[in-house]
C-alpha cells in the first residue's frame, strides 16, 4: 500500500519516535508499505514518522552504479543506536518531506550502529559514504529533526522564503 508522505512544515515531522516492542505482522506490513512508498516516490530512504507512524523504523535502498534500485540491497533498520562515529563529509542532501530542495550538509563520514531487523534479531553494521549519510539523515527523522535545520541561519532564511513562495504557487 502506498502511504502519504508528510511534507514540511507538518508538525508530526518534529515528533520523537518510540522504539518498536513487537516484531509482528503489523511491523512487517509497515516496512513493506514504507518500501513501496519510498520506491514509488523515487526516494532512497524513508523514516516511519514521514508516513505519520512515530516508531524507530527506517528503510534505506541506495541505487547501484547503473542507477538501479535493487531490493536485495534494502536495509530495514529498527531501533538504531549509534555506537561510533568519526570523520566528516559533505553531501548535497534532499528529503521526500522537503521535495525539490537540496543543500550541502556536513555529517560523520563513518558510523557504527546497532539495530534490529524485522524479526527482532540484533545486528551491528558499519557504514561509510552515501549509506552512512543516509542512515544519519534517517536517524535524525526519528528525533524529529530535518536536514534543513542544519543549514546556516542565512541559508535557512532563504529556504523559508523560497518555500513560502512555492506553497503560494501551488
Ligand atoms: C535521504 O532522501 C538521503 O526533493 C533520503 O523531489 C538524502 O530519498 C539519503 C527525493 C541524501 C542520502 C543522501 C527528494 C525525491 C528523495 C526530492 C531521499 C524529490 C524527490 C530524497
Ligand atoms: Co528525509
Amino acid at each position: 500500500m502506498i502511504l502519504e508522505v508528510l511534507v514540511y512544515p507538518h508538525k508530526l515531522l518534529r515528533e520523537s519516535s518510540k522504539d518498536v516492542v513487537h516484531f509482528d505482522a503489523q511491523l512487517h506490513a509497515l516496512l513493506d508499505d514504507m518500501y513501496e512508498t519510498m520506491v514509488i516516490k523515487e526516494g532512497i530512504g524513508l523514516a516511519a514518522i514521514q508516513v505519520a507512524v512515530p516508531l524507530n523504523v527506517l528503510v534505506i535502498n541506495l541505487v547501484d552504479e547503473e542507477g538501479v534500485q535493487k531490493r536485495e540491497t534494502l536495509y530495514e533498520i529498527i531501533n538504531p543506536v549509534i555506537l561510533e562515529k568519526d570523520g566528516s563529509t559533505i553531501y548535497q542532501e534532499g528529503c521526500l518531506s522537503v521535495p525539490g530542495y537540496y543543500d550541502e550538509i556536513e555529517r560523520a563520514e563513518h558510523i557504527k550502529i546497532a539495530y534490529y531487523d524485522r524479526h527482532g534479531n540484533r545486528c551491528e553494521a558499519e557504514f561509510t559514504d552515501l549509506m552512512s549519510i543516509a542512515v544519519q539523515h534517517e536517524m535524525d527523522h526519528l528525533k524529529g529533526r530535518l536536514f534543513i535545520e542544519k543549514l546556516s541561519y542565512l541559508k535557512r532564511k532563504k529556504f523559508e522564503k523560497e518555500w513560502k513562495k512555492k506553497q503560494k504557487a501551488r
